[in-house]
């Protein structure tokens, strides 16, 4: 399947955002109009007026990377935000899609869509096989019903909508907040801290031992298009980086790419989430996709991002 971006007016949804923010550099380089909408333009809660929006751009191709996301904690913590305004948002843009005939959508979902102990390497068959993971179930299955309702226009009306399910995602852009954000982030800011204070140890959650996989979000932005062009399935597509590592580990990769020299302690009362969620990427890497920045290298891309746009931090 090969679809042409060409002279296409292409909606990204969500362009504030990191990942959105990383899809709309990425398709400037292509021969596509990109169009955004700032939150004070559109709230793309509010039915009526993604419906208007949508019916006055028109566009050809839409890539909802729009949603309320943020790390187990707010996850846990904001559970209506995650489930409600997550629903509302998806489903007004993609039923509007259908509405006004926008011919390739691509909607981004989450490896936490996958069951809490799924066989790992996650292959995407796992979906729906088993319990979720409690800290992002709301999160979960908003994410859900969003790769069904694709599925279902696909289904219902020919459709040609598809899903994408990135691991962990980081790089410019992201939240940096120790409240909200993910892993790499917080660790980021606590190491960065630790250093310019001399601080003898920083905090991590947990116990340090969960797994993760973390994709820097420039290769999710490189797939989405390569995805957009060349995908069209009803089944969502796993994008992952192809390895994962212990939270210590990554802290100990973050410590000697900041140049933190002390220790970490443990703070147990917070959660430790899903004990390892790393993705089967062998669809898209059969496609001709495969990730090429290493978590090292990424990282010092994200800290010299850190330190360019939040100063002192
Ligand atoms: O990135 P994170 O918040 O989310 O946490 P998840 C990953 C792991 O890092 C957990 C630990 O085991 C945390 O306890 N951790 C250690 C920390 N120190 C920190 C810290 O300072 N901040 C944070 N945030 N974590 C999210 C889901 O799960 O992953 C979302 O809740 C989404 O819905 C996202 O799927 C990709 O990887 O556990």
């Amino acid at each position: 399947m090969v679809f042409s971006l060409a002279g296409k007016k292409v909606w990204v949804a969500g362009h504030r955002g990191m990942v959105g923010g990383a899809v709309t550099s990425r398709l400037r380089s292509e021969n596509c109009n990109v169009i955004t909408a700032t939150h004070a333009e559109l709230d793309l809660t509010r039915q009526k007026d993604v419906e208007d929006w949508m019916a006055a751009h028109k566009p050809d191709v839409v890539v909802v990377a729009a949603a309320v996301v943020g790390g187990i904690l707010a996850n846990d913590s904001r559970p209506v935000d995650f489930l409600n305004q997550n629903l509302l948002i998806q489903s007004n843009i993609i039923s509007n899609a259908h509405a006004i005939g926008v011919e390739r959508l691509l909607f981004l979902g989450s490896s936490c869509i996958y069951p809490r102990l799924a066989p790992q390497p996650i292959t995407e068959d796992s979906l729906l096989t088993g319990p979720l993971e409690p800290t992002n179930q709301w999160y979960a299955i908003a994410k859900i019903a969003g790769v069904k309702l694709c599925q279902a226009y696909r289904r219902q009306y020919g459709r040609d909508y598809i899903s994408a399910m990135p691991t962990n995602l980081y790089g410019p852009g992201d939240n940096f907040d120790l409240t909200s954000s993910h892993v790499l982030p917080a660790l980021l800011v606590k190491a960065h801290r630790g250093k310019v204070a001399g601080a003898s140890s920083i905090e991590l959650w947990g116990s340090g031992k969960p797994l993760r996989e973390f994709l820097y979000v420039e290769d999710l932005a490189e797939a989405c298009v390569f995805l957009l062009k060349s995908y069209s399935h009803d089944e969502p597509i796993n994008v992952g980086f192809g390895a994962d590592v212990t939270i210590r580990e990554l802290a100990e990769t973050i410590a000697s790419v900041t140049g933190f020299q002390g220790g970490f302690t443990f703070d147990a009362t917070k959660p430790d989430g899903t004990p390892r969620k790393l993705m089967n990427s062998g669809r898209i890497n059969a496609l001709g996709w495969k990730a090429t920045t290493n978590l090292r290298d990424g990282i010092s891309k994200t800290y010299a991002w850190y330190k360019a746009n939040h100063g002192a931090g």
